[in-house]
């Protein structure tokens, strides 16, 4: 009984214990057998630690800074390994006693150990709910593994472009204002709302059901988004008023008489359609023909509008 409590609490240990020892990466750098570092530069984030492997000769990795916050001296050998733990971003040189000095050539190496991410902006700033929006974002300090958390959901796509750009690929995700995360090993950075996953627009009515080019027509639906455009047919509308997500006004083009699907698309591209809406001709003075002329004279006549000679 003893045995499994005791059991049990280790296990509960390792538990809390196993994230802190996952946090930091280890990299390694031989040392030698020539006069070299290799790789002489090395790119880490802090709590990650640099491990020298020597690799038969006689060197040392002594940091240059002898009052900096990273200070380390492996002493001279030829055999095993020497590990240090960055906690200061910096960029923290380093040479053997033997064969190099402090800031020269013969060999020297560096440590550049980066600083927790920031994030501050997000763009585009909104796309579908349904996920597959390629977002850039923007900070300081990415660093190659950095990954994006929409709203608690990963990203599913993740390129770090340089230390202030990474590109992204928004997940499927709930509609609604989300947070930001950028996820490096050096730390996580936050943009609070920063991207809004949308519902597509869907249309419910037009009004009137039929109108002439010129006429404007209410139409009805959901989630429309100020910026909308609307077709009808292929043609877009003469003009375009957002009044609110539940109603667009817009005004119709001129096209063809007859039956034209009227559609909404959103500036995230989604579209809806409508299709019983029919365009009337375009409304026309009537001609008179000879004899409607003669009536309408004798009519003004009588009625003392005008004087016909006798
Ligand atoms: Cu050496």
């Amino acid at each position: 009984m003893i045995r499994l409590v005791s059991a049990t609490i280790a296990g509960a240990i390792l538990l809390i214990i196993a994230p802190i020892a996952v946090r930091g990466a280890t990299v390694d750098v031989t040392v030698g057998p020539g006069l070299s570092f290799t790789p002489a530069s090395v790119t880490i984030a802090i709590g990650d630690t640099v491990r020298w492997d020597w690799a038969g000769a006689l060197h040392s990795s002594t940091s240059d800074n002898t009052t900096g916050a990273e200070v380390w001296n492996s002493g001279l050998k030829s055999t095993g390994t020497f590990s240090h733990t960055f906690s200061t971003a910096g960029d923290w040189p380093y040479y053997c006693t033997l064969h190099s000095s402090p800031g020269g050539t013969a060999m020297n190496g560096v440590v550049h150990v980066t600083a927790a991410p920031t994030l501050t902006s997000v763009n585009p700033t909104a796309g579908p709910s349904t996920g597959g929006t390629l977002v850039t974002l923007t900070g300081t300090n990415f660093i190659s593994g950095c990954t994006a958390v929409f709203g608690g959901t990963p990203a599913t796509t993740n390129t770090v472009v340089d230390a202030t750009t990474m590109t992204a690929t928004t997940p499927a995700h709930a509609p609604g204002v989300v947070s930001v995360d950028v996820n490096c090993s050096s730390g996580t950075a936050t943009l609070m709302n920063g991207f809004t996953f949308t519902l597509p627009p869907t249309i419910s009515n037009v009004q009137p059901s039929s109108a002439p080019p010129g006429a404007q027509v209410t139409i009805t639906g959901t989630n429309f988004v100020n910026g909308a455009n609307v077709l009808f047919g292929s043609t877009p509308a003469s003009g375009v008023t957002f009044v609110d997500s539940g109603t667009l006004l817009a005004i119709v083009p001129a096209v063809p008489p007859g039956p034209v699907t009227v559609t909404v698309i959103n500036p995230d591209a989604r579209r809806a359609t409508f299709d019983a809406f029919v365009v009337l001709a375009a409304a026309a003075l009537p001609l008179l023909s000879g004899a409607a002329l003669v009536l309408l004279i004798a009519a003004l006549a009588v009625a003392g509008v005008i004087a016909l000679r006798t």
